[in-house]
């Protein structure tokens, strides 16, 4: 074994040590930010490699069950009511609308579908109604999850019950900036409900926006925070803030494209097991930046034509891209069986974006 390859699996042992040992301090993971960008993306893809396949990109779809009129102030969200960002307000969506939408995302090749609502805090009459969709979307053998707001303990009990597989709250940013985005929660309240969450048994799902104005050091104080969750998420959303008319941030000045990509590769090394998720903000970064994030250890993207206000990429493009980078969705490396999903439904969609070569990604 030559000795860079050794140093940098010295270097994966002592991330997994601290992770299950030591808490992250905000300078150890601000130091891994500054390093020079080869070293870190070299550090982040040998934590991936050690622990994924690393060619390998898990599919999850988004559906607003229940758009706009919230009453939080969230500085970033086109679906706080006190924002006039044109979304109008929806009631809850039913199971019949929610379960066509999780049979096209399943068709299409997404193995988790994720019901967001815009909600401060859902009262039990909402839960009531948010497990029966649980229930039918699990029924279609997709992966559920969730993200409604505030939950109690016994919300969370109620959707363990109903087969929810994970719950996605974000910490959104630094405990530090966090004032200057969010007045109407504390920091604290987050942690509770993510605290509830773990407790009823439901695997978590929590990340953060960058982009904000923050600076570096509150970029690591976020990524040490999740980091240092004990245990810390199975899944970690990072989203670029995508800036919408209305709302205070829409004028906020563009982050460097590479102070997002190292924000993802520092995820990958403090959360080594987790999967990172591209989230938010993907359509405004073009491929080559996307292409960083997987190489910096993201393995995981939202697929499909909207967020939940706002644009994603279309399906199309995204199919076009990995099959560019020779990856391949979740349980469908190439050569092998299909795990659950209908293959053929990729294909004709990668030879309408023009995508076509040997077959050596997962799409053909
Ligand atoms: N209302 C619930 C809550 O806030 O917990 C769930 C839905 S909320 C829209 C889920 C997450 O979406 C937020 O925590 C934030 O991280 C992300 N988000 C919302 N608007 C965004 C934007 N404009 N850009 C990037 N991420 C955004
Ligand atoms: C997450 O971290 N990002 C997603 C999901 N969890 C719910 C939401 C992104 C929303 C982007 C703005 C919008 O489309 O409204
Ligand atoms: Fe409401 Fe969630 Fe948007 Fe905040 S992020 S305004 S809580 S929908």
């Amino acid at each position: 074994m030559g000795s860079t390859e050794s140093q940098a699996l010295a270097a994966v042992r002592d991330a997994e040590q601290r992770a299950a040992a030591a808490p992250w301090t905000v300078a150890a993971v601000d130091a891994l930010m500054a390093l020079p960008l080869p070293e870190l993306m070299h550090r982040a893809q040998v934590v991936h490699r050690a622990n994924f396949d690393p060619c390998e990109v898990e599919f999850a779809t988004l559906l607003s069950v229940k758009t706009g009129g919230c009453p939080e102030d969230c500085s970033y969200c086109p679906q706080a009511a006190r924002y006039d960002t044109g979304v109008e307000a929806t009631k809850l969506m039913g199971p019949d609308d929610v379960l066509a939408a999780a049979r096209a995302a399943k068709d299409a090749g997404a193995t988790r579908f994720c019901m967001g609502a815009a909600w401060r805090a859902p009262k039990d009459r909402d839960i009531e109604k948010v497990s029966e969709l649980v229930r039918g979307v699990k029924s279609l053998g997709l992966e559920t999850c969730a993200t409604l707001g505030m939950l109690e303990e016994g919300q969370a009990q109620a959707l363990a019950d109903a087969g929810l597989d994970y719950y996605n709250h974000n910490l959104d940013t630094a405990p530090e900036f966090y004032g200057q985005v969010i007045k109407t929660r504390e920091y604290q309240d987050r942690l509770d409900t993510l605290g509830h969450v773990r407790t009823a048994g439901v695997k978590v799902c929590c990340g953060g926006i960058v982009g904000m104005g923050e600076t570096r050091r509150q970029r690591a104080a976020l990524i040490a925070q999740l980091a240092n969750l004990n245990p810390y998420p199975e899944s970690v959303p990072i989203n670029h803030l995508v800036k919408v008319e209305g709302t205070p941030l829409a004028d906020q000045e563009d982050l460097d494209p590479l102070e997002f990509v190292r924000t993802i590769a520092v995820a990958r090394i403090a959360m080594p097991k987790a999967r990172v998720r591209l989230s938010a903000g993907r359509r405004q970064m073009g491929e080559a930046v996307q292409a960083m994030c997987f190489m910096a250890g993201a393995n995981s993207i939202f697929f499909g034509e909207k967020l939940l206000t706002t644009d994603n990429p279309e399906t199309l493009d995204d199919v076009a891209l990995l099959g560019k980078l020779g990856m391949y969705p979740r349980g469908r490396k190439p050569g092998e069986e299909a795990a659950s999903v209908a293959t053929e439904n990729l294909a004709p969609a990668a030879a309408a974006a023009g995508h076509s070569h040997g077959g050596g990604c997962g799409c053909h």
